[in-house]
């Protein structure tokens, strides 16, 4: 594969949606063909399993299944628009990925972490992000961004204890992995914080 699989990850609020666009445009005035998409979702099923994921219907959704939804969409996805786009040069750009997964599954959720590597590795393969940007805030300024903007979906409406765990495990996966990931201080004023994402991409995948 000869595209780059860039992925951009953070709790509630850290400023993912801001600062997308502006990754898009670094990457393509680098002369980089990019698709950008999102998970979940990012395919007509996977845009109904958001739905279904996100809304209000399905209020107390077992555990497993909100994790096998998420993997389902992901199936799809990788199918549909990743693989392909990443076979034909192209970058891709996705608005979280399965660190999500660990972050929130497992850490917020609290599903054993070798359950989500199982699908992981069935759904994905080999395939792994190449550069993930992790925005980090503390979860209480992350939380008062968010708090406003428009009525709180399915995750939003979870406590501060449960984006605490989700922050951990984004952060403990990082210092794990880092090769793959660079840690964005997403708290800083927006210039500040685009110079650093600005010298992540410049550092390379
Ligand atoms: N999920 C999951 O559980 N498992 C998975 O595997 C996957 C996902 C893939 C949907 O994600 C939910 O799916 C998500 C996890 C779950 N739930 N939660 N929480 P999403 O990415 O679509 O939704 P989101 O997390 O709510 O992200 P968002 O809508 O993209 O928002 P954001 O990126 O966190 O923030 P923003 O809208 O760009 O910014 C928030 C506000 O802060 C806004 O008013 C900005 O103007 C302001 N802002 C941004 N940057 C700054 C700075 N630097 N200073 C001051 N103010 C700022």
């Amino acid at each position: 594969m000869k595209g780059r699989f860039i992925t951009i990850e953070g709790t509630e609020g850290v400023g993912k949606t801001t600062n997308i666009e502006f990754i898009h445009s670094l990457l393509k005035e680098a002369g980089r063909e990019v698709v950008l998409t999102r998970e979940p979702g990012g395919t007509p099923i996977g845009e109904e399993v958001r739905e279904l994921l996100l809304g209000h219907k399905h209020d107390g959704m077992s555990d497993d299944t909100e994790l096998l939804l998420m993997f389902a969409a992901r199936a799809e996805h990788l199918d549909k628009v990743i693989r392909p786009a990443l076979e034909a040069g192209k970058d891709v750009l996705c608005d979280r990925f399965t660190d999500a997964t660990y972050a929130y599954q497992g850490g917020g959720r609290g599903i054993a972490l070798e359950h989500i590597a199982v699908l992981e590795n069935w759904v994905q393969g080999e395939l792994r992000p190449d550069l993930t940007l992790l925005l980090d805030v503390p979860v209480a300024i992350g939380l008062q961004r968010a708090g406003q903007r428009s009525a709180p979906d399915r995750f939003e409406k979870e406590k501060h204890e449960f984006f605490e765990r989700v922050r951990q495990m984004y952060l403990q996966r990082a210092r794990a992995e880092s090769q793959r990931y660079r840690i964005i201080d997403a708290s800083q004023p927006l210039d500040a914080v685009q110079a650093q994402i600005h010298a992540a991409l410049q550092g390379g995948v």
